[in-house]
């Protein structure tokens, strides 16, 4: 008996050192793959957020960063995550309602007022239930509030209602959620990836786009004969960040607490920074002749109001639930 429980006590007393030796000894390799363009803030915080994770385990986890779709994107990107690949998928959370349909109502259009309430609402229960439903599919959610702006309309014509937009094909990222936004404010949507549109806007193969003002600065849209936009303010563009439960769940806790806190703090920073050179970014695209107008937001709205109906997936008044984390914050 003694014996056993002098093994017992050694081995506990040595499990420490076994767990430092293996984490000393461990190295892994993570490709990050997201749409956004190099002059974009979202590729500046993954890289940001990568170097940082690199010197603080000491190498031991190297998180590899491909911008612009090198590597698989948008529901592919989410797909290799699903598949247990060392992969990171950044996208936004519509194309994560394809695993867990509530994170299509997260993100319904005309929902938020500011970035802020985006984020208090990420903290809030309904949101990590949502989270808890994804790792049951296989995905961990390390982040979902990399905002790169508010999506507005951006067109050659002048848009100020649902009406203006009748039979104007827009240019939308390929999650329903955004097919559905568009074609709900009267728009043609016409799912392209993000590599393919301003050509596409260049070519007439589509009328307009959609997206934020980091976007058309960042990409240079401004460039292009687009240079209305509707500040209809449809969409919080932001974006999540998502690993496999199966990758995650076998690297050493130590360095799983250092992605973690590195990805949160990255989205703080860029929430922070974007919210201060707003008035600047619309400012530049000013300067490039780029005209912003006000549009009929009731009339948007009320084309936008069938959205807020459950769809098959999804729990029972999740729309109602969100309103109303919403109305305890306004
Ligand atoms: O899934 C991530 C974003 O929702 C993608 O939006 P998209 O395809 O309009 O790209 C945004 C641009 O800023 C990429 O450069």
């Amino acid at each position: 008996m003694k014996k056993g429980l002098l093994l017992a006590l050694c081995l506990m007393l040595a499990l420490p050192t076994f767990a430092a030796a293996k984490s000393k000894n461990y190295k892994l390799v993570l490709k990050l793959s997201h749409v956004f363009s190099p002059a974009e803030q979202l590729t500046k915080s993954m890289d940001a957020v990568a170097e940082s994770i690199y010197e603080k385990t000491n190498g031991a986890i190297e998180i590899q960063t491909f911008p612009q779709a090198q590597l698989p994107a948008y529901k592919e990107g989410v797909e290799q995550v699903v598949r247990g690949a060392r992969f990171i998928s950044v996208e936004d959370p519509s194309f994560i309602g394809d695993y867990v349909p509530d994170f299509k109502a997260l993100y319904a259009p005309m929902l938020y007022k500011s970035f802020d309430e985006y984020v208090a609402l990420t903290q809030r229960k309904i949101v990590t239930d949502m989270k808890a439903k994804a790792e049951k599919q296989g995905i961990k959610i390390l982040a979902l509030d990399y905002i790169y702006g508010f999506r507005n309309l951006i067109t050659s014509k002048v848009i100020k209602t649902p009406a203006d937009l009748k039979g104007m094909k827009v240019r939308t990222p390929g999650s329903k959620s955004y097919i559905d936004t568009l074609s709900a404010m009267g728009a043609t949507a016409t799912p392209l990836p993000w590599g393919e549109t301003l050509s596409a806007v260049q070519q007439g193969v589509v009328d307009g786009l959609e997206g934020s003002e980091f976007t058309n600065l960042g990409t240079k849209v401004y460039e292009g004969r687009t240079k209305n936009v509707a500040t209809t303010r449809h969409i919080l563009g932001t974006c999540g960040v998502y690993i496999s439960t199966k990758v995650w769940n076998k690297i050493p806790e130590n360095y799983r607490t250092i992605i973690q806190d590195e990805f949160t703090k990255g989205a703080n920073d860029m929430v922070s920074l974007l919210k201060a050179q707003h008035g600047g970014v619309v400012k530049e695209l000013e300067s490039y002749g780029v005209k912003f107008n006000e549009v009929d937001g009731m009339a948007f709205r009320k084309a936008l109001a069938p959205l807020y109906k459950e769809q098959p997936g999804m729990t029972e008044g999740v729309f109602q639930a969100i309103f109303d984390e919403l109305d305890s914050m306004r």
